[in-house]
């Protein structure tokens, strides 16, 4: 499954390019679906009112989500559903490069469309930063960026291929990090574009 060693961006910050193999990466998609057909796709609007260019949904006992009152996890859809299980593909993922005996209870699904990106932003919504996040990149190329703990500090980038995934553990698990854009057109895996993002947490 794996065929290299991890890229460390920084201390605590690590990028296994290529950890899932093609019919891996098809296997998931197949997984994704079935999420989303579960508990759709929905497009979460800031508190501030502005509708974020990605599309998101979950999988696990929480999802994330966003509206006028702010962001937080919730046990259940915007439309009442609750969310449905982590697929056991996803969680052997996890098991594989977390480092972690708990098991994730937030599988975030992004999905970004040609123009959509992702603002630099640290996840800290979780209650034990000893936890890592696990991103597993699916689809269309994107460059993520990742900075240190503060805010405007220097900042580093790599672009985030298919069955990439990567981990913030230790003293990057606060750092900033987010997606400039992501290159259309640059995988076939998605039949229509785009990419999928699964985020990987420990909530409570
Ligand atoms: C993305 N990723 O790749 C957005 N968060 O679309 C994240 O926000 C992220 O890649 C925590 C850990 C790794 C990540
Ligand atoms: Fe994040």
């Amino acid at each position: 499954m794996m065929d290299r060693d991890p890229i460390e961006l920084r201390p605590g910050a690590r990028v296994w390019h290529g950890f899932i193999d093609r019919k891996g990466q098809e296997a998931l998609v197949d997984d994704i679906r079935r999420v989303v057909a579960a508990a759709p796709l929905f497009r979460p609007v800031t508190a501030r009112g502005r509708p974020m260019s990605v599309r998101m949904t979950s999988a696990g006992v929480y999802g994330w989500v966003s509206d006028r009152s702010g962001y937080r996890y919730e046990t259940r859809h915007p439309e009442g559903m609750a969310w449905p299980a982590i697929p056991d593909r996803v969680l052997g993922i996890w098991r594989a490069v977390s480092g972690v005996e708990r098991a994730p209870q937030c599988c975030l699904v992004n999905f970004y469309d040609a123009g959509a990106k992702m603002g630099l932003h640290q996840d800290r919504d979780e209650a034990d930063f000893a936890m890592p996040v696990v991103s597993i990149s699916l689809g269309d190329d994107a460059l993520f960026r990742i900075g240190g703990t503060e805010r405007g500090g220097a900042t580093k980038s790599v672009w985030l291929g298919s069955g990439d995934v990567a981990v913030l553990s230790g003293e990057a698990r606060l750092a900033y990090h987010g997606i400039d854009r992501i290159r259309p057109g640059s995988s076939t895996l998605l039949p229509r574009g785009g990419r999928i993002n699964l985020t990987l947490r420990v909530v409570d």
